[in-house]
């Protein structure tokens, strides 16, 4: 997976200031086995999250539940304290710019008690993606606004915003090249949160600027329901990151949830999902894409197509990044 780990660019966004956490966590341990599953402590909240950055969300989400918060409300302030860090360069309006030289950012929101999700798209100038996913979920008639009218509707809910003035230029200048923009691979990754919470309710979400390098209005697995992020509250819910091309032809998600109605333990149906594409498609395994799923009782699980994966889990008991190989081809 192309990952440039060393550009971490910070704007000065206002954060959810969180300062007490400090920069991104990169911190990875050892592999663990692939048969790994962790057990649900008897009470409190199991969060999962993608890669080392992904343990700082999980840890705040933790808090403000405890602190008497949702689940949706871990969701949305976890994965915002990333967007503001801007870490690892892939989330937020410190990512990576597309090939025109701007961000566009994408997030999605699933809530699973009442099935209901929302998810914005190709997002221009506002610092909290997730938050305006999480609008869209609770104020309007839809599920996914994309471009203009997601930051219109951003705009309207009072989320904050930076200045896109300098942005048309841009987007003139890429226009009148009239050439055909790059392979958009220079960089990426998805901050994606799973909570199983103290009430055995799941909710999940994700945020990311996408690849960098994309072709303006590029959108890729993360705002997509079923691709990036899904949550079927009687069964579990699974997030991906990596290459969303190739997770979104799959509709990645879908499958390793249903994956575990037919009895898989997360571990495993992130795996065999990964293998599920990988003989379907000609990049065989050379699809650099990862998971994280979450069971209704608790049990975690990841897997990665091509890479080492460092994931974050998190329950009252504890805090840790673990880390999968890459999954053994068939
Ligand atoms: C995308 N899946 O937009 C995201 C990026 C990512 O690791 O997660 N990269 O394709």
């Amino acid at each position: 997976m192309t990952r440039l780990f060393s550009t971490r660019r910070r704007r000065g966004l206002a954060a959810f200031a969180l300062l007490a956490l400090g920069a991104c966590q990169t911190m990875t341990s050892e592999p663990v086995a692939h048969t790994e599953s962790a057990s649900a402590p008897p009470h409190g909240p199991v969060l999962i999250a993608t890669w080392p950055f992904g343990q700082q969300a999980t840890d705040l989400a933790l808090q403000v539940m405890q602190a008497g918060g949702s689940a949706l409300d871990g969701i949305e302030q976890g994965i915002g304290l990333i967007e503001s860090l801007g870490c690892d360069g892939t989330v937020g309006l410190a990512g990576r710019p597309n090939a025109a030289g701007y961000a566009q950012l994408d997030a999605c929101i699933m809530n699973g008690p009442d099935h209901n999700a929302g998810s914005v798209a190709a997002l221009e100038g506002i610092v909290h993606p997730i938050s305006a996913a999480r609008r869209v979920m609770e104020h309007s008639p839809h599920v996914m606004l994309v471009g203009e009218g997601a930051r219109w509707f951003a705009l309207q809910h009072g989320l904050e915003s930076v200045d896109v003035s300098e942005l048309p230029e841009k987007k003139q200048a890429f226009a009148s090249q009239q050439t055909t923009p790059p392979d958009g691979e220079v960089g990426h990754d998805t901050i994606g949160l799973l909570i199983l919470d103290a009430q055995g309710d799941l909710a999940g979400g994700a945020s990311t600027s996408g690849a960098g390098g994309k072709w303006p209005g590029r959108v890729g697995d993360s705002p997509i329901l079923g691709s990036g992020l899904y949550v079927d509250n009687e069964v579990g819910a699974a997030a991906g990151t990596g290459l969303g091309e190739n997770i979104m032809r799959y509709a990645a998600t879908t499958l390793i949830v249903e994956r575990m109605r037919a009895g898989l333990d997360p571990q495993s149906a992130c795996e065999e999902v990964i293998h599920h594409i990988a003989a379907r498609d000609p990049r065989g395994y050379d699809l650099s894409i990862c998971f994280i799923a979450i069971d209704k009782s608790g049990r975690v699980g990841a897997a990665c197509s091509n890479d080492e994966f460092p994931y974050a889990v998190t329950t009252p008991a504890g805090s840790e990044v673990r880390k999968v190989s890459a999954v053994q081809p068939r």
